[in-house]
């Protein structure tokens, strides 16, 4: 018994998470189908002690799929997550193809696992950056109102694939070793310029916008206001990228609507919430740090400080595993919500 799941984009560095996720939740699999784009066609991965052979994906793939987790760019999922749908699949999306479509439930199931009711065949998983930024929002803005988000980020490169991970590492080795390099992926494979990473901070990630923001900005911005169903809330985000492999973090000042919050009741608050672990005791150093976030699944949230001149103003620091929670471990929630929900046939 179980499931028909297929992964597309199983070869990369979320689709690997996927199948490690699956594997450690015991998601019921009855069937497993490896799919990439035809470049990574041809190789196999371990699954559960078992060599798979990876298929170029191709709309006839998903014949008798259940669920299909896609993670294989915006392309393959523009092009291949209606053919899946036609042909049965539920579509669980983690890139922006679909995220701001009006009939595409965006979903972080600790803050709105009921949206996933409304799917028409695609679901869609929300940016890393986003997602742990509103899991742990979302307690917040429930017992106290939220008026105003700004944030700016320190996201790491696996964000931007397994090319900026190797372009980091060479990089580093390059600069210790004092021999030349040039710089190839980031901050965007597909911009003019590409810059130094290692040992560097880049205020770029994604492409700049029309208003002077970059695509991963105004992703933060708009998928937060879907998410968590507020259309009007004020959020603003700068996105910085630094030489991290793994471990998205965030500084995030607030605005609450209730009058008189303490930290100690934001505190309180966060310590209860669902997928969120309070990492904040200043006394003894205890802050959330990307080194130690990696590989665990939850949304990591500490120095909270009250605003010195705002009174319903608020900062603190978020940090999560960009490729578990922000990304593979999200989709695989999601499978779960779906299942828990009876919304597979
Ligand atoms: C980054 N947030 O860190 C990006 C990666 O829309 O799913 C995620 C891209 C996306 O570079």
């Amino acid at each position: 018994s179980g499931f028909h799941v297929a992964v597309v984009g199983a070869t990369g560095a979320v689709g690997q998470q996927m199948l490690h996720t699956l594997d450690k939740r015991d998601f019921p699999i009855k069937q497993l189908t490896l799919l990439s784009s035809a470049r990574s066609a041809g190789s196999s991965v371990t699954f559960r002690g078992k060599e798979w052979k990876v298929e170029e994906a191709k709309p006839e793939s998903f014949e008798g799929v259940d669920i299909a987790l896609f993670s294989a760019g915006g392309s393959v999922s523009k092009l291949l997550a209606p053919e899946a749908v036609k042909r049965g699949a539920i579509v669980v999306d983690n890139t922006s193809a679909y995220r701001m479509d009006p009939d595409v439930p965006l979903v972080v199931p600790e803050v709105n696992e009921e949206d996933i009711k409304l799917h028409k065949g695609i679901i869609a998983n929300p940016n890393c950056s986003t997602i742990q930024m509103v899991a742990a929002l979302e307690p917040v803005r429930k017992e106290y109102g939220l008026t105003k988000v700004i944030v700016s980020t320190y996201q790491a490169v696996s964000g931007a694939g397994a090319a900026a991970i190797d372009e980091m590492h060479e990089q580093s080795q390059a600069i210790l070793n004092g021999d030349a390099f040039e710089p190839s992926v980031l901050p965007v494979k597909g911009d003019k310029k590409h810059y130094q990473i290692a040992f560097n901070a880049v205020p770029q990630i994604d492409m700049f916008q029309d208003n002077g923001f970059t695509f991963e900005e105004m992703k933060m911005i708009n998928e937060t206001k879907k998410i968590m169903h507020m259309p009007s809330l004020k959020v603003s985000a700068t996105c910085v990228r630094l030489p991290v492999v793994t471990g998205h973090s965030e500084s995030v000042y607030i605005e609450v609507e209730k009058d008189s919050v303490s930290v100690k009741e934001l505190q309180s608050l966060l310590q209860e919430a669902p997928g969120v672990t309070l990492q904040d005791i200043p006394e003894e150093q205890v802050y959330p740090m990307p080194a130690y976030a990696v590989g665990k699944p939850d949304v990591f949230v500490g120095r909270i400080r009250k605003d010195l001149d705002e009174d319903n103003g608020f900062h603190m620091w978020i940090v999560s595993d960009n490729l578990l929670k922000g990304a593979a471990w999200n989709s695989v929630q999601i499978a779960e919500s779906l299942v828990k929900l009876g919304l597979v046939k």
